[in-house]
Parts: C-alpha cells; structure tokens; sequence
C-alpha cells in the first residue's frame, strides 16, 4: 500500500498528483522486478518488500516532471522513475544496515534486514542497483544508444563514489570530523542533493533539452535537495516517528554533522525557506508545465515524512 505524507496547506493537487505517480510507479516497479519464484525467491521478495513499500515517490515524481517539460513518452520516463526509485531503495536498505545506521523501521515497516536477514539485504540492495541500470539500457527505455548512455552515466556518477557512495561514506565520519556549515553542505549534496539532481536531469536527457534548461534544473534540484535536506534534519529533531515512519532524533544522538546542529533550528528553517524560493526562480525559463515543480519546492520544507 502506498502511504503518502503530506501537509494540508501543499494543496490537493500536489496531494492527488503525487498519490498518481506513486501508484502507476509502483505498477512499474511491479513489471520490472522479478517475481518472486525459483530458488532465489527469497532474494526476489526481498527486492520487492524494499522498493513495493510505500515511500514518497520524490524522485521519480521529478523524473516525470521534468520529462513533461520536454514532452517525453509517458512510459519512457516511469521506467527512468523507477531506476531512480530503485537506486533510492538500495541506499535505504544498506543505509538501514548494523554496519550503517542500524534501523529496525522504514517507511513504516521493519526493515529489509530485520525482515529478512543481514545477507539478504545487502544482496536485495546489490540486486535494485543493478536492475536500475538494467532498465536505463534497455531500448524499452529508449531508442537512442546515446540516449541511454547518457542516463547510465548521470545514474553512475550520482549514485557513486562522487555522488551518494561518497556522501554516505562522509556521513559516517561525519562525528568525528566535525564539518563546519560548508563540509555539512558538501556531505548533504553528494549523499541526497546527486540523486535528486539526476532525477531532474533525466527529463532533460530523454528529451534532449538545451544546455541553457538543462543547467536550469540543475540549479533547482541543488537548492531544492539543500532545502529537502534542512527539512528532514528539522523532522529528526521536531517531527513525529508515527508520521515519519521511521526513528527520529538518532542525528543528534550520532553527533552528526547536520544544519540543524550546524545553523540551528531557526536558521535552519530561514535558509530551508530561502533555498525553496530560490529553486523557484531557476525555473523561470519554464512555463505552466514547471509548476508542479514549483509545488514540489515548496512542499519538501512542508513535509512531515
Ligand atoms: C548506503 C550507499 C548508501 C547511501 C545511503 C540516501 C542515503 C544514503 C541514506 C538514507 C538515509 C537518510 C535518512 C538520508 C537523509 C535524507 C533521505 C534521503 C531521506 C529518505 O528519502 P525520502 O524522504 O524517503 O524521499 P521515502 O521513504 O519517502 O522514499
């Protein structure tokens, strides 16, 4: 079942919109992951109790957004929604892990390796990185051969070792590193603000936009992944583990480099607001098709889950 999180004030449009594309999301998802039969069943259950859980469905929701502002095929971009969502899935999992931040609930549920085992989620998570790019090379997803390529390499290179591996990888010594406000943005960009870049790219890369645009989305994705960023540092310290569905409170028990801990709460949420406003503008070479773009700005510093 898909749980969907969101403040009254972003609107039933944006409400009803994002309840869509999860819901034909995870029909996608379903399509694409396999069934769980065969003797690895229990690796195939895993991957879909990881990806077919809920969840806000952020990215691809601006995957496809950002495809409609090029007029991209419907399909062709849920099938790049559901590569992103699947290399989302994987970092949660391994994320969730005793190695990593040790959680026993996502999205509501226990997670994978409490569900399953320790093996079985490092497994499922090594499996969903590389469906994604299974599905990014498929011709399904698109005719061109440098179509595809391109979307392989902006997905290698966000997911990676100069994108999320590596924010991660800071984020775990992030207590004793002691990151002033420039080493916190750093860390929070390459862990949460590539993925979230990528996913606004790809409209771009499916529809072979201009530099000029592509560079526009670039721009919103980094100030609204920053804003997304205060906003879930905010909800570890503020918000309610029912609606959030999972553990809250544990960055501050970590000692980790955050905004909160960097700006404190009320800067945090100015700058947040700042960030939301300024992704704003950079969607000014975009007409009305942008707005559901605009909304998302917004809605990220709103956001309870
Ligand atoms: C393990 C390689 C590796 C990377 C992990 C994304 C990530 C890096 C860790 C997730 C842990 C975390 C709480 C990150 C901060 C922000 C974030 C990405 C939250 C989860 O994303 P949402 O809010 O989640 O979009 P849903 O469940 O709605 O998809």
């Amino acid at each position: 079942m898909t749980v969907i999180a969101l403040s009254g004030s972003d609107g039933p449009d944006l409400r009803a919109l994002m309840a869509e594309t999860a819901i034909e999301l995870g029909q996608m998802l379903d399509r694409l992951l396999p069934k769980p039969v065969g003797d690895e069943a229990r690796l195939f259950e895993a991957m879909r109790y990881a990806s077919l859980n809920g969840g806000k469905r952020l990215r691809p929701f601006l995957v496809i957004n950002s495809a409609k502002l090029f007029g991209v095929a419907a399909d062709a971009a849920l099938r790049v929604a559901a590569a992103i969502e699947c290399v989302h899935c994987y970092s949660l999992v391994h994320d969730d892990l005793p190695a990593m931040d040790d959680d026993a609930t996502r999205r509501g549920k226990p997670t994978v390796h409490v569900q399953f085992d320790e093996a079985t989620a490092i497994l499922a998570g090594d499996a969903l990185l590389t469906l994604a790019f299974e599905i990014l090379s498929s011709t399904e997803t698109h005719a061109d051969p440098q179509i595809r390529c391109n979307l392989v390499s902006a997905m290698a290179k966000a997911a990676g070792a100069r994108g999320m591996v590596g924010g991660q990888m800071l984020d775990m010594i992030a207590a004793e590193a002691e990151f002033d406000i420039g080493g916190v943005t750093r860390l929070q960009r390459l862990k949460t603000g590539e993925m979230f870049a990528v996913a606004c790219e790809a409209g771009a890369i499916l529809g072979r936009g201009d530099m000029a645009r592509h560079q526009a989305l670039h721009a919103y994705a980094h100030d609204m992944g920053l804003a997304f960023q205060i906003a879930d540092d905010l909800l570890d310290v503020e918000g309610r583990e029912e609606e959030a569905g999972k553990r809250l409170g544990k960055d501050d028990a970590a000692g980790k480099g955050t905004f909160v801990a960097a700006l404190g709460t009320e800067r945090a949420r100015a700058q947040a607001l700042m960030l939301a406003d300024q992704a704003v503008r950079h969607l000014e070479p975009f007409d009305g098709r942008a707005d559901n773009l605009r909304r998302v700005a917004h809605y990220v510093v709103r956001r309870r889950a």
